[in-house]
């Protein structure tokens, strides 16, 4: 096995020079990418206590009709879950149960029509783990025929050069590479693809792990690269905010941040928070207390926003975690296997993996409300705090106002609060419509 070590820049949009270096100092990844035929050794399904034929056959058959999943679940597993410790910490498998309960109850399990906008370094969208999860622009695919048919060889609106859409992008058929200006936001770094992973990897498709949400809709959106300078990092996660609410996304996942507030990324939260968008942030890697040393845009007062400390195996806070009161939650972010381009899989750390764990559960719980009424951030962040399970000496909330991420907790939250939350619909945040997604691996140009 290969094993590098991979150092992740930080978004210095408005980081110090100091901030920066201490960034550096306390991201350092450690990615040990698994080759194709050392994922194969590792799939000895008698060790993976996770595996899903421990389900019973006539629940998995109930699960796939309401699901229309076409394969078996019994016919395939995830092959490195065992490895997978964030999973098993938060309580995803114990989830299981009433998930099947919830899927007889008629609650819906993870939806595609969930749309989660990753801005971050890109995602390698060809990864066997993320392709069928990626979210394709309706507005930008589909037959398209040039009135000229010898002008170009293209004949579908991904890539014929036009904005079909009005969006003033061209060809965003996958989201949109704001460094270098492009359509298909490629990740030539790792990161995203990680954060991605976390959130999407498909589940029982004999690769890998599973994602929290396996079959949420990705929106990549690329900010960051390791050539571009701290005020484009700025200018970039701007307009990917913007693009991410005006393309629908109902949840944004946002790693970066700095020490100093910045008015344009405010404004573009606010935003976000009018338009509804749950804004799932990264406390960040500083270790210190938010509540005296403020990290953005995590600590941006605003109702839309849940910021993220990272825990250890023994759910202990790492010591590179910010932390503090205005800190909401605490999630799994030591040693996190995930996707990493390539096809390949590999371990990151930080409070970047505990935010995409904590998106990947909101985008869970926003898949509840589908079919329902429309996606409402109020009660997914309610549910997910409330179903926080107690985390070590954190009695008085010094670490964080909540506790550590727990699916079966909030999942509870939201079977038990349903009659209440008619209720409270009264005063809903403002709504998004749950649409239909187009996903097909065939319409990128790799
Ligand atoms: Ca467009
Ligand atoms: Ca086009
Ligand atoms: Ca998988």
């Amino acid at each position: 096995m290969s094993l590098f070590d991979v150092t992740f820049r930080p978004p210095t949009k408005h980081l110090s020079w100091f901030a920066f270096g201490l960034f550096l100092f306390q991201s350092i990844f450690y990615i040990q990418p698994l080759s194709a035929k050392e994922i194969e050794s590792s799939s000895n399904h008698a060790k993976n206590p996770y595996h899903y034929p421990a389900f019973p056959k006539e629940l998995v058959a109930k699960i796939e009709g309401k699901t229309g999943k076409r394969e078996s679940l019994t016919s395939q597993v995830d092959p490195l879950l065992n490895q997978d410790w964030g999973l098993a910490d938060i309580g995803f498998f114990e989830s299981f149960t009433p998930l099947v309960q919830a899927v007889q109850n008629q609650v819906t399990p993870c939806s595609n029509q969930v749309v989660v906008a990753v801005v971050d370094t890109g995602i390698d969208y060809t990864h066997p783990e993320l392709r069928n999860n990626i979210w394709i622009n309706a507005g930008e695919s589909g037959p398209w025929t040039p009135k000229n048919p010898s002008s170009t060889p293209c004949r579908d609106k991904s890539c014929n050069g036009l904005d079909d859409d009005n969006n003033g992008l061209i060809d965003d058929v996958a989201g949109w590479d704001f460094v270098n200006n492009q359509p298909l936001p490629f990740d030539t770094h790792g990161h995203g693809t990680h954060i991605a992973g976390i959130i999407a990897s498909e589940s029982s498709n004999g690769i890998g792990i599973s994602g929290v949400c396996p079959q949420v809709s990705i929106m990549p959106l690329k900010y960051y690269d390791s050539g571009s300078n701290g005020m484009n990092n700025l200018q970039n996660t701007v307009k990917a905010f913007q693009y991410a609410i005006r393309m629908g996304a109902h949840i944004i996942n946002y790693s970066g941040g700095g020490a100093e507030p910045a008015a344009a990324e405010r404004a573009a939260v606010e935003e976000a928070n009018r338009k509804g968008v749950l804004f799932v942030a990264a406390a960040g890697n500083d270790g210190h207390d938010n509540s005296a040393q403020p990290y953005y845009p995590a600590s941006y007062p605003l109702d839309n926003i849940i910021g993220v400390a990272s825990v250890n195996q023994k759910n202990q806070l790492l010591s590179s975690s910010n932390f503090g009161k205005p800190v909401h939650i605490a999630a799994p972010g030591l040693g996190i296997l995930s996707t990493v381009p390539g096809g390949k899989f590999g371990t990151m750390s930080g409070t970047s993996q505990a935010t995409a764990f904590v998106t990947g559960a909101a985008a869970l719980l926003a898949s509840q409300a589908k079919g329902k009424r429309p996606f409402d951030y109020k009660e997914v962040k309610e549910w997910i705090l409330a179903g926080a399970k107690p985390l070590p000496s954190n009695e008085n909330h010094e670490w964080v106002s909540s506790g550590l991420l727990s699916i079966p907790g909030s999942l509870a939250q939201a079977v038990k609060n349903e009659v209440d939350t008619k209720k409270k619909l009264a005063s809903p945040a403002p709504a998004i419509a749950l649409v239909p997604v187009l996903k097909s691996k065939k319409k990128f140009r790799d």
